[in-house]
């Protein structure tokens, strides 16, 4: 175990709470009280614990439409991500950007759009504040595969490189974009870690279902940004099980094969960790079982919070995101 005992328990109880969470929106999502488009992350609950519990509280975390997970890793308050899911005013956004517009600079979190790529450039500009600023602090930002092939995102490396910036790009490669898979949208054998080595930037592939592997690379990289030594990149290889927005399984639309999912959800990283901790005596089943119940009764609290919380005022509706 490359962490101690208490740590990795500790990352088992995040992904517990990522994971019960996101399957607790799927299957309240046909209620009709969540409005906003929701992408879920289950299958990809790993990266997010791993890299965001080797980052300090006051470290920057930027995200996609795909955010969820990485706002609880930084540690976001769940009570106020069910409200901004719900609209509502209690709502980490206000209520007003719903589940792909997360921001909670109480936490670090500097937000998330539905644009992609959009935040790359954003992650850059904080890690210049950093430079700037003189601090040790570091600029996180989470992409998919797809934001590897939008123009921003190799101008925001080469700027970051240019500028030695404290900036950890993190690409979460889950082989898809939407329902186009990287087959059809980049040339054959092309490995996007490698690729970006030719701007400049240090890289590394890890097994984003191994969320001790993710951690240990993303402490030894993160001491390194604070040390100056400049940005750096991950891409990780997960995969997402629901259909791309939505509650739902969407196999049946051909887009990817039934075998192909059920080999990549042999591979979860919950039951990776789970067995690596059992088969270790770290945990008992039992310790587990009761876990979930004390985090599933702290979700539903957050979703009863959720439903007694108001609307905003529509007066509101274009002022207060940004005021302190
Ligand atoms: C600039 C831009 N182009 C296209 C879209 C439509 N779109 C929304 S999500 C998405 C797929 C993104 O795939 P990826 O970045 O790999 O993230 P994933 O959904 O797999 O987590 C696309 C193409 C968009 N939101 N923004
Ligand atoms: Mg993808």
């Amino acid at each position: 175990m490359q962490v101690d005992n208490t740590t990795a328990v500790k990352f088992l109880e995040r992904m517990l709470k990522i994971r019960i969470t996101e399957e607790t929106i799927a299957e309240r999502y046909s209620k009709w009280k969540m409005r906003c488009p929701t992408h879920l992350s289950i299958g990809q609950e790993a990266v997010a614990t791993g890299i965001c519990s080797a980052l300090r509280k006051d470290d920057f975390v930027l995200s996609t439409h795909r955010s969820h997970a990485h706002y609880l890793a930084k540690g976001g308050d769940l009570n106020k991500m069910i409200a901004e899911i719900y609209g509502k005013v209690t709502g980490c956004s206000s209520g007003k950007g719903g589940s792909m517009h997360l921001i909670d600079k109480n936490v670090g979190f500097m937000g998330s759009t539905s644009i992609v790529a959009s935040t790359i450039p954003v992650a850059v500009g904080l890690g210049l504040s950093i430079k700037i600023h003189k601090t040790d602090q570091v600029s996180c930002v989470f992409f998919g595969d797809a934001g590897a092939e939008e123009g921003v995102f190799f101008e925001s490396i080469n700027f970051a490189v240019l500028k030695r910036l404290p900036v950890l790009f993190v690409c979460e490669n889950n082989l898809y974009s939407v329902y186009s898979p990287l087959r059809v949208r980049q040339p054959e054998g092309r490995k996007i870690f490698a690729m970006v080595r030719g701007l400049g930037i240090t890289s590394e592939h890890g097994d984003g279902n191994n969320v001790l592997e993710v951690y240990s690379k993303a402490e030894r990289a993160i001491a390194g940004i604070r040390k100056g030594n400049g940005p750096y990149f991950f891409e990780f290889s997960t995969y997402r099980w629901r259909e791309h927005c939505g509650p739902n399984f969407d196999n049946d639309l051909g887009y990817r094969a039934e075998e192909e999912f059920l080999e990549r959800k042999e591979k979860d990283p919950l039951k990776l960790l789970e067995s690596q901790l059992m088969d270790q005596g770290i945990i008992r089943r039992n310790d587990i079982e009761e876990m979930e119940v004390n985090i599933q009764q702290e979700i539903d609290q957050a979703f009863d919070f959720a439903e007694k919380s108001p609307f905003p005022d529509p007066e509101e509706a274009f002022i207060g995101l940004y005021r302190e």
